[in-house]
C-alpha cells in the first residue's frame, strides 16, 4: 500500500482509539512448564500487584483497560475492594476464570467427573466464580475444563456430555441479566484421548442448546497444527455465538508465546474477519482477552509488546481495501482479491500507530517509554518472594 489516503487515515485511527485488549493477571507471575518455573525479580506477590501491573501496561499502550482474573488464583476477602483498586489505577476487571482443573478431586474431570460428590464440588466453584462476577461487575465467566480420559473405555464419552450439558444449564440459570458464559475448547492436555470440549463443534452445541447468554471463546493456540483459526472465527460471528478470543502464540500444542509472534499473519486473518464483519466496536461483544505466560522474557514488557502485536494486525486488517476486495470478488479475480489484503498485510502500521499515541497522549514507543519510568526497578525493589502466577510451581 502506498500512502494511506486521509479518509482512510481518519477511519482507521477511530477504530484504533477505541479498540479495547484485556490482559491476564496470571501473565504478571511466575510461570513456567512442568519441568522449570523460572522466577523473575519484581514480580507480584498478591491480585492487587498483579492489578498494578495490568495497570502500568494500560498507562502506556492506551488500549488494555481490562485485566481478567482466575479463580482461585486470585483469591481475595473482599473483591468489592479489588475492583476499587483497578478503578483507582485507572483499570477495571473483566473475565473471570473459573478452575476447576487444580484439585486431587479432580484426577477423573470436575463436572463430568463420573462420582457426583465432584461434580457438586466443582459445579459449586463455579457458582462462586458468578458470586465474585457479581462483586466485581464482571460480564463473562469463562470456562474452560480440563475434563476428558486418558484410555478408550474409561467413562462414556456421552455421559460425560451429558453431565457437562446439567452443570453448564445449572451455571447459566445462575448468570444475571448481563452476564454470561464464554466457553473454551481446547483439543488435548491435560486429558489425551478424549477431551470433553475438545472443539468448536461442541462448544458451539453447548452454547447454542444453552441459549444467548452462552458464547464461545477461542483460544489460538487450542488446535491442531494447520487448523484455520480465522474459518471458525467466520463461522461462529455469522452465528452470533463468538463471546472472545484468548491470544497467543503457539508453535507446537499450547505454547502460550507472545499474541502475533509465531504467526502475525494468522492473526491478521483472523482480524481480517473480526473487521469484515464489524465486530472490533465493544457493541459487538467480542472480548479480546490475552492468555499467555512469559516464561523467560520480562513479564510486562511482554505483555505490551503483546498488546502491540493485536493494534499492529488490526491496524493491517482495518487497512483492507473492502471495495476494492469486494469488486475483486466478484469479478472472479482471485489474484486481484489476494492483493487487496497483501496489500494491506504488508503495510508498515507503526507509523500510523505511533501518531495514534501521540493523538491518545502516550508516548509514541510504549516499550521505551516503560523502560524509562522505572517501574521495574521500583517493583523489583519493594516486592520480595513474587508468587508464581498459579500453576507449574
Ligand atoms: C487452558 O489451557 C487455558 O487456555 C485456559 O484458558 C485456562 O484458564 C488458562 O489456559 C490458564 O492459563
Ligand atoms: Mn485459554
Ligand atoms: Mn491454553
Amino acid at each position: 500500500m502506498t500512502d494511506i489516503d486521509p479518509s482512510t487515515r481518519s477511519r482507521v485511527l477511530a477504530a484504533l482509539r477505541d479498540q479495547r485488549i484485556e490482559t491476564a493477571s496470571w501473565a504478571f507471575g511466575n510461570s513456567g512448564t512442568r519441568f522449570k518455573v523460572f522466577a523473575q525479580a519484581g514480580v507480584p506477590r498478591n491480585p492487587y500487584e498483579k492489578i498494578a501491573d495490568a495497570a502500568t501496561v494500560h498507562r502506556f499502550t492506551g488500549v488494555a483497560p481490562t485485566v481478567a482474573l482466575h479463580i482461585p488464583w486470585d483469591k481475595v476477602e473482599d473483591y468489592a475492594d479489588l475492583a476499587a483498586y483497578a478503578k483507582e489505577r485507572g483499570v477495571g476487571l473483566g473475565a473471570i476464570n473459573a478452575n476447576v482443573f487444580q484439585d486431587d478431586d479432580y484426577k477423573l474431570g470436575s463436572v463430568t467427573n463420573p462420582d457426583p460428590q465432584v461434580r457438586a464440588k466443582a459445579l459449586a466453584h463455579l457458582f462462586e466464580c458468578v458470586d465474585i462476577m457479581d462483586a466485581t461487575g464482571s460480564r463473562d465467566l469463562k470456562l474452560w475444563f480440563s475434563d476428558g480420559t486418558n484410555y478408550p473405555g474409561q467413562d462414556s464419552i456421552r455421559a460425560r456430555q451429558d453431565r457437562l450439558a446439567e452443570a453448564l444449564s445449572a451455571v447459566y440459570r445462575r448468570l444475571g441479566e448481563d452476564q454470561r458464559i464464554l466457553l473454551e475448547y481446547k483439543l488435548f492436555e491435560p486429558a489425551f484421548y478424549t477431551m470433553d470440549v475438545p472443539d468448536w463443534g461442541t462448544a458451539f452445541a453447548h452454547c447454542l442448546a444453552l441459549g444467548g447468554k452462552a458464547q464461545v471463546v477461542i483460544d489460538t493456540g487450542h488446535h491442531a497444527p494447520g487448523t484455520n483459526i480465522e474459518f471458525i472465527v467466520a463461522v461462529l460471528l455469522r452465528a452470533g455465538k463468538l463471546g472472545g478470543f484468548d491470544f497467543n502464540s503457539r508453535f507446537y500444542a499450547d505454547d502460550d508465546l507472545m499474541v502475533g509472534a509465531a504467526d502475525p499473519f494468522q492473526l491478521f486473518r483472523i482480524m481480517c474477519e473480526i473487521v469484515s464483519a464489524d465486530a472490533l466496536r465493544a457493541e459487538a461483544g467480542i472480548a479480546f482477552m490475552l492468555d499467555q505466560c512469559h516464561n523467560i522474557e520480562p513479564k510486562i514488557q511482554a505483555v505490551i509488546r503483546s498488546v502491540m502485536n493485536v493494534q499492529e494486525a488490526t491496524a493491517k486488517a482495518l487497512l483492507v481495501d473492502a471495495s476494492a476486495l469486494a469488486s475483486a470478488q466478484r469479478d472472479g479475480d482471485v489474484l486481484a482479491a489476494n492483493e487487496v489484503l497483501m496489500d494491506a498485510y504488508q503495510t508498515d502500521v507503526r507509523p500510523l500507530l505511533r501518531d495514534l499515541r501521540g493523538e491518545m497522549g502516550l508516548e509514541p514507543d510504549p516499550i521505551a517509554a516503560y523502560k524509562q519510568s522505572g517501574y521495574l526497578e521500583t517493583v523489583t525493589s519493594s516486592r520480595v518472594g513474587g508468587n508464581a502466577a498459579g500453576w507449574g510451581a
